[in-house]
């Protein structure tokens, strides 16, 4: 089963080496907002998990410099997501709202139309 898996893992990161969806383009200055703005903002996720690469080809859409938190090369990620989200489920969006509160996203398709309200990239670029 764990050979399949890193088999169908490989496939996954290959697929998604081979078919990178475009940048979006932001201008270097809304570019330095953006990194302000994420500063609250991580994604605990896998390399090769499949919901996972969804959630970064949305990220690469959009051009966010989001931080990404690989949950099994770091065990500190992993406890922090066990421990703050509840559940060792990937990917999970932790959001730290500037009023103190964290939020655990948990569901790539709630994350990827979180990320699209949120930082919609501006056609004029
Ligand atoms: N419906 C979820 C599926 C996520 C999912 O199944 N992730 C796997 C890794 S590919 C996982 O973390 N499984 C552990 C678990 O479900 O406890 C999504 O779209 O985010």
């Amino acid at each position: 089963m764990k050979v399949v898996r890193w088999v169908l893992g490989l496939i996954v990161m290959a697929l998604h080496g081979l078919t990178l969806p475009r940048r979006g383009k932001r201008s270097p200055q809304q570019l330095q907002q953006l990194e302000e703005a994420l500063q609250g903002f991580a994604l605990y996720q896998l390399p090769t998990c499949p919901f996972c690469v969804k959630v970064r080809r949305s990220l690469r859409r959009l051009n966010l410099p989001l931080e990404l938190r690989d949950v099994r090369g770091d065990a500190r990620h992993r406890q922090d997501l066990i421990e703050g989200g509840g559940r060792m489920k990937v990917p999970c969006l932790r959001i730290d709202h500037q009023d103190g509160h964290t939020e655990w996203m948990y569901e790539s398709d709630d994350i990827v139309a979180f990320l699209n309200k949120r930082f919609p990239l501006d056609d004029a670029h």
